[in-house]
């Protein structure tokens, strides 16, 4: 018999890596997705079955974390072997303009999810997995941050997180229930959302390599991060749902770098080298030199990063440098991509994009180079 799972947030970056990871080992894999003004599956679309044919192992249902209704009836009709709790309003800087929303989903939703699954009676069934986060070490009490560092959540996102983490304990603790967390360290790749600071760089700059924007604004360029791919890391969230008793893992390379180094070898990967001059707002960043044909558009000595206030944050979660020792040691679980394979993956695919928009462009269509 196939096992059954369950995956909230099936149409982000890391639910859709999950659901071909799932698919591949025989589960039969359940998603729910929002309700939008048009389609928001693209990164599911390559997996997608056609609901009229029989058979299926990939089953979309409409819902939201703000419905228990909604997701208690799902989950009474699929009655999950696994449940993995991926939704979230997870942008750390959105949270600031939209706190109360972001607690409804990420707090609320996680305990509307495991109410849901104890009163169906499944808490003996179902094993549950929480997308924790490394943005509750925020201010940082040690370093490297390992599963007994003390939290300090930094924004609206990370509180809303923090509930989430405790109440995952809670019922674990309180009804037996098979319930962890992966306290997960920023995780990338070519799916991440746009917004997001990585996937802003190589988008940005490609864009900018291709002529079809002319600079990039950026935040915090010191800010440090342990920046992972996301396919490594949702294969760990599987191996956490598998063991004999459920405990909390902190899933991290154990590498940090700043925002300014991915900018840095981003544009490498493009062929150009950058200089950064000045402090703090007045930082920019200039070519100094040009190499191979994948910035056509760039002469030496253009201005192509700035820094805006706009994105700076009211409180910044200034570093984070997770220890993943338990993750290796109990689980045998390892990194398999390193942040640069993964920057140049990442750079290689927008540059493909941005190709193809400048084609377009060049023959007079409309092409969508939207920034944040
Ligand atoms: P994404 O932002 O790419 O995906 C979030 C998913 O949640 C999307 O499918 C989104 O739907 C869905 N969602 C948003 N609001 C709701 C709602 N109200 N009801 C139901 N679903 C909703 O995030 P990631 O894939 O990067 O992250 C997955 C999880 O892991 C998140 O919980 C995140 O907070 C957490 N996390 C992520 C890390 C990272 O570095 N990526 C690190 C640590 C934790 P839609 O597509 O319609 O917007
Ligand atoms: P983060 O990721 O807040 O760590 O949350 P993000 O990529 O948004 O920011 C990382 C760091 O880069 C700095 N930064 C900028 N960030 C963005 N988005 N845009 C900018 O222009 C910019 N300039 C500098 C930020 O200030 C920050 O310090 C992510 C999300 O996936 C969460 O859901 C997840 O829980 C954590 O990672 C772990």
């Amino acid at each position: 018999m196939s096992k059954v799972a369950l995956i909230t947030g099936i149409t982000g970056q890391d639910g859709s890596y999950l659901a071909e990871f799932l698919l591949e080992k025989g589960y039969i894999v359940h998603g729910i997705k929002r309700r939008a003004s048009s389609f928001n599956t693209q990164r599911v679309d390559h997996i997608y079955q056609d609901p009229h044919v029989d058979n299926k192992n990939f089953i979309l249902h409409y819902g939201d974390l703000t419905d228990s209704s909604n997701l208690t009836r799902i989950l009474q009709q699929v009655k999950p072997d696994e449940v993995y709790n991926l939704g979230a309003q997870s942008h750390v800087a959105v949270s600031f303009e939209s706190p109360e929303y972001t607690a409804d989903v990420d707090a609320m939703g996680t305990l509307r999810l495991l109410e849901a699954i104890r009163l169906l009676g499944l808490e003996k069934k179902t094993r549950f997995y929480q997308a924790s986060t490394s943005e509750l070490y925020g201010l940082v009490q040690e370093i490297p941050q390992k599963e007994t560092t003390p939290f300090y959540p930094r924004s609206p996102y990370a509180v809303a997180k923090l509930y989430a983490y405790w109440i995952t304990v809670n019922y674990r603790e309180s009804y037996g229930m098979y319930a962890c967390n992966g306290i997960l360290f920023n995780h990338e790749s070519p799916r991440r959302g746009e917004t997001f600071v990585t996937r802003k760089i190589t988008r940005g700059l490609a864009n900018i390599a291709q002529g079809l924007e002319k600079k990039l604004y950026m935040g915090n360029m010191d800010a440090l991060r342990d920046w992972g791919h996301a396919k490594d890391y949702v294969r760990m969230q599987w191996m956490m749902l598998q063991q004999d008793k459920p405990e909390d893992f902190v899933i991290a390379t154990g590498v940090q770098y700043s925002v300014r180094q991915f900018i840095s070898w981003s544009a490498q990967e493009l062929g150009i080298t950058l200089e950064f001059e000045g402090e703090g707002t007045t930082e920019k960043a200039i070519v100094v030199s040009i190499e191979g044909e994948n910035a056509p558009a760039l002469s030496i000595g253009d201005v192509i990063v700035e820094v805006d206030e706009r994105y700076f944050r009211p409180a910044e979660v200034e570093t984070l440098l997770g220890d993943p020792a338990k993750a290796k040691h109990e689980l045998g679980w390892e990194p398999e991509i390193t942040v640069q394979e993964m920057c140049a993956e990442m750079v290689a695919e927008d540059l493909n994009i941005a190709k193809r928009h400048a084609l377009l462009k060049l023959h007079g269509h409309e092409v969508p180079v939207s920034v944040e």
